[in-house]
């Protein structure tokens, strides 16, 4: 099946080439897409650099500024769908989400699943690196978006997902304005709403080791107040 992988970039000039490589490497042989937003230590130049070595497998999406998480997913979806990609990939350029794993993906949705998370909740899965807060922040707004929006899958935060095509193109994308956490929730709870059959497939989530993080605090408040929108669309839907 024809794959693409998606990585939003911003300040991610020590991660970039070598994700590039293995993501190259891999055995399914997927397309590559980078949407940068302009980061100001120059992952964009070096992605053109890596893109021009390697003619027809790599696509960088420049935006001018950062723009945010969400609407560069829906900028990489929108390229991949128009490239003709029946599998696309969505994964963090900082190592957090391993690799090697995608072939393992790509094989569930050849099962029959329309969404597959690489997942840190179920049965195999974990995560290393984190402060046991973080972990304890994480896991606590895994558990409370799962209990008020009545999600099957386990890890809803979680970036690393591989989408069947026909699950993007039948999604009103520029109807989903919420952004990061809240962006992957708000996509999360619309496969499901749709009936889409969502899988799970272990991983081990690795925390940022180059480069530093972009999600802050405020994005963590944001994604409280989507669940909260989503649980009121919830309840109002389950009255009418
Ligand atoms: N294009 C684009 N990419 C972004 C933006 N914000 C974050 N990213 C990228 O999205 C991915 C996830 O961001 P991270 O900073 O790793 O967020 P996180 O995993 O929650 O936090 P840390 O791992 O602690 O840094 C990384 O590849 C970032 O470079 C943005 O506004 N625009
Ligand atoms: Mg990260």
């Amino acid at each position: 099946m024809e794959t693409t992988v998606i990585v939003p970039t911003y300040d991610e000039r020590e991660n970039i080439e070598r994700l590039v490589a293995l993501l190259l490497e891999l055995p399914i042989e997927p397309r590559v897409i980078i949407v940068d937003d302009n980061s100001p230590d120059g992952t964009g130049e070096l992605a053109e650099r890596l893109a021009g070595e390697h003619p027809g497998r790599i696509t960088v999406i420049h935006r001018e500024g950062k723009l945010g998480l969400g609407t560069a997913y829906i900028a990489g979806f929108r390229q991949a769908l128009a490239d003709g990609s029946e599998v696309i990939v969505t994964m963090d350029a900082d190592f957090s989400h391993p690799p090697e794993v995608i072939p393992a993906l790509v094989a569930k949705i050849g099962e029959g699943y329309a969404l597959v998370i690489g997942s840190r909740y179920v049965a195999g899965g974990r995560t290393v690196g984190c402060t046991l807060d973080r972990q304890a922040l994480s896991w606590g707004a895994n558990a409370f978006t799962r209990i008020l929006l009545g999600l099957q899958a386990h890890d809803t935060t979680a970036g690393f997902r591989c989408y069947r095509r026909e699950v993007l193109a039948s999604m009103p994308l520029e109807e989903i304005f919420s952004n990061g956490y809240s962006f992957l929730i708000e996509m999360l709870y619309k496969v499901q709403q749709r009936g889409w059959r969502i899988g799970e497939v272990p991983i081990t989530f690795e925390n940022r080791r180059e480069g530093v993080s972009k999600i802050s605090r405020n994005e963590i408040t944001r994604a409280f107040y989507t669940v909260a929108r989503l649980t009121w669309e919830r309840l109002r839907g389950a009255r009418q």
